[in-house]
């Protein structure tokens, strides 16, 4: 798909994939073993220019959009989906301020976040509120010239490195989703503090933390937006981001493909090379298949966000779950094309597959990108008759 990226792309995802190469895949192994966050490698990422690419020039960025995050995502994450995060998280953090924040909390945040002197998270989930994301309980309560919050939220990629956290909490519990609102609390800040670091199964090296706020002191000038416009602002974000989980996922899958093509063509059963097998063929037909559509809905979709176009909760949903559910299915194939090797920790590709998972839960379960679909087809629907 060369010939659909100007100059600029050709030549981000070239270096992407050399820094990928040469930095990220050597280190992968390990950070996933020891569970190791890539902070030397976030160095890597920042004198690159890749925490640039999605803030506005007068920030301190150079107002690219999501097709170029998307391709440097893919590229780090087929030598690495865990630490791709570390970019793509921190886009993640970073939207609500793009999407909601004043020029006074852009000038103050976006600049380091640009450098990649600081990353950043973004706090939705809940213990109970996961999927159900409007049933957020973590309180915020104006007093003066602050808002003190109080509340736990878990599972948040970049916990525990990321300075600048952006929060939803409740402003109005009683009205539910519009009494939601958005705040930048830096660490640091009173009252907040890291809880658990989560041990997982894949995306190891990436950190998952739990944020607790006890009594904490954020003052008002943090709120992103008015009282009541949070749960707006953290679907506009999740719009924005979830085609970042696509690639990640899509990276993966390629990456995954990649090994297996070439394991293919190397081991040797019955007297000759596997990938002579039609078995083996067919996987790789459709495995390649499946990566190239999910490559063409992510760009499309990428491109539709980076032409203005804002209704895309539909696209973004579509090519999450067509990606996602690719790189389960393409890293599961991997693992079986090595057979027993695969199985084993030696080999890159059951890594993968841990890593893959992640993708059809996080930003949203492809059970619920499914709901978010089919209520746009029936508001679509309902538009054409
Ligand atoms: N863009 C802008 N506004 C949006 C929106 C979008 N993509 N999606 C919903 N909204 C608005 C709605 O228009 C509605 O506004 P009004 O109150 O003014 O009518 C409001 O937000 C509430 O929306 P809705 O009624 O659809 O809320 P529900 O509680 O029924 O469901 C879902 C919302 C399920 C879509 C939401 O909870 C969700 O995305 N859940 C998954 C959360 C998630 O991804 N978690 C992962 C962790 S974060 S990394």
């Amino acid at each position: 798909m060369d010939y659909l990226f100007d100059d600029f792309q050709k030549e981000l995802i070239k270096q992407a994939n050399r820094i990928g190469r040469e930095k990220v895949k050597p280190l992968a192994a390990e950070y996933d073993r020891e569970g190791t966050f890539p902070k030397k490698l976030i160095k890597v990422f920042a004198e690159a220019g890749f925490y640039t690419i999605y803030i506005p020039e007068e920030y301190g960025g150079i107002g690219r959009g999501i097709l170029d995050l998307v391709l440097v995502t893919e590229e780090i994450s087929r030598f690495c989906g865990g630490i791709s995060l570390a970019v793509a998280a921190t886009a993640l953090g970073t939207f609500p301020i793009i999407i909601g924040g004043n020029e006074e909390q852009k000038k103050k945040y976006l600049p380091e976040l640009a450098a990649g002197e600081s990353i950043a998270a973004f706090g939705l989930t809940e213990p109970a509120a996961g999927s159900d994301a409007g049933k957020i309980q973590t309180r915020a309560v104006k007093k003066g010239d602050k808002y003190i919050l109080n509340g736990t939220k878990v599972f948040i990629t970049n916990g525990g490195n990321a300075r600048i956290n952006t929060i939803i909490a409740s402003t109005d519990p009683e009205r539910g989703t519009r009494g939601a609102t958005a705040f930048i609390v830096e660490e640091g800040m009173p009252g907040f503090r890291y809880g658990k670091m989560e041990d997982k199964m894949g995306i190891r090296a990436s950190s998952t933390a739990e944020l607790i706020f006890e009594d904490c002191e954020v003052p008002v000038a943090n709120r992103i937006g008015e009282e009541g416009q949070g749960f707006m602002v953290a679907m506009k974000t999740l719009d924005k981001s979830r085609p970042g989980v696509a690639a990640q996922a899509l990276g993966i899958a390629q990456g995954a493909f990649d090994l297996a093509c070439e394991y293919a063509k190397t081991r040797e059963q019955f007297g000759q090379s596997i990938i002579k097998f039609q078995a083996i063929q067919f996987m790789l037909a459709d495995m390649a298949t499946q990566i190239e559509a999910s490559r063409a809905m992510l760009y499309a979709t990428s491109r539709m966000i980076d032409n203005g176009i804002d209704d895309v909760a539909k696209e973004s949903s579509m090519c999450k779950i067509m990606a996602s559910d690719t790189a389960m299915q393409v890293t599961t194939d991997a693992v079986q094309i090595f057979g027993g090797y695969g199985y084993m920790r030696d080999y890159p590709v059951e890594k993968m597959m841990r890593d893959a998972k992640i993708t059809q839960i996080y930003e949203g379960t492809n059970q619920i990108l499914r709901m978010v679909i089919a209520r746009q087809l029936i508001k679509d629907i309902t538009r054409h008759t």
